[in-house]
């Protein structure tokens, strides 16, 4: 069974750990094109709990397979015939891991391929950067279903491509694919091989300060929960300790003394 760093064994994630502090998640049920059970779901809460204070410094998401991920395990749901009361406890072990990727304060980057359907949508919205490949779609089909979101998409999807495409996208089934999953926002990049980018976005990442990715990862989302008038007095707060962080010190010291690099147009 893997283990992260610290020992804690995980059976439907697979964990990579590199040298450099980044992860490789893999969600791990690829013949059920990772559908999302109640176990993987907790796996996913033990980990994004505990990934900072594990010194994770980013994580690329990703699944096993062709497909990233296909949602609500609808068998499982299907089968355990739930009452209004289970499900909404389900759907809060959901918003729980969903909200420690989010808010956890170590940058996650999905690497986004086939299927990212339904809860596999709300899984990739909490991650901070999306990369998709042409492989990659994304679809709400929950009103097909009969079902309604309950992993975030009402606030996280809403928030990529606004509530009327939102809307759109669960009414009927829309797939957006392609370019168009980029300029609507549904992804960052799209790419020939996600995986490969993701992971060199992700080591990129892990060279920032712990402390910088962490004000990036977790302040940000804070700071646009609260009005813009809260927001700007936290945000000085928050620049007030990550701007005057001893390990910056030396950086600024390389700008000073032009030793640090300068930042150019793409060539
Ligand atoms: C699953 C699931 C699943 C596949 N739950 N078992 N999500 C959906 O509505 C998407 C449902 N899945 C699909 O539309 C397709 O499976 C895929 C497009 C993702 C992949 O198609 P394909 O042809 O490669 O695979 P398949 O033959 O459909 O499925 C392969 C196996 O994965 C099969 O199991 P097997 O034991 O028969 O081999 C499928 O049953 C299994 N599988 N998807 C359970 N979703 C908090 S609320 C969130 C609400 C939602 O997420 S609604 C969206 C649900």
């Amino acid at each position: 069974m893997p283990h992260d760093a610290t020992g804690q064994a995980f059976s439907n994630l697979h964990i990579e750990t590199r040298d450099s502090g980044v992860d490789i998640v893999t969600l791990n049920r690829g013949d059920k094109r990772n559908a999302l059970d109640v176990a993987t779901i907790e796996e996913l809460v033990t980990y994004f709990s505990n990934a900072r204070r594990n010194g994770v410094r980013a994580v690329v998401l990703t699944g096993a397979g062709d497909h990233f991920c296909a949602g609500l395990d609808l068998i499982e749901h299907w089968k355990a015939d739930r009452s209004p009361e289970d499900f909404m406890h389900v759907c809060l072990r959901w918003h729980e891991a969903f909200n420690k990727m989010e808010y956890g304060g170590v940058p996650v980057i999905a690497a986004l391929k086939g299927a990212v359907v339904g809860g596999g949508l709300e899984l990739a919205s909490a991650a901070h950067i999306r990369v998709m490949d042409q492989t990659t779609y994304f679809a709400l089909p929950e009103g097909q279903r009969g079902i309604f979101t309950g992993g975030g998409a009402t606030i996280r999807v809403s928030d990529l491509i606004g509530k009327s495409r939102m809307i759109d996208m669960v009414l009927t089934g829309r797939v957006y694919q392609g370019q168009q999953a980029v300029d609507l926002g549904l992804a960052q990049y799209i790419c020939d091989d996600s995986f490969a980018l993701a992971l060199e976005l992700a080591e990129k990442t892990a060279a920032n300060l712990p402390l910088t990715n962490f004000a990036i990862c977790s302040a940000v989302s804070h700071l646009n929960n609260m009005s813009a008038l809260d927001a700007a007095y936290a945000e000085a707060v928050v620049a007030g300790v990550v701007n005057t962080q001893p390990a910056a010190r030396e950086r600024l010291e390389a700008f000073a003394n032009k030793s640090g690099a300068r930042i150019r147009p793409n060539t």
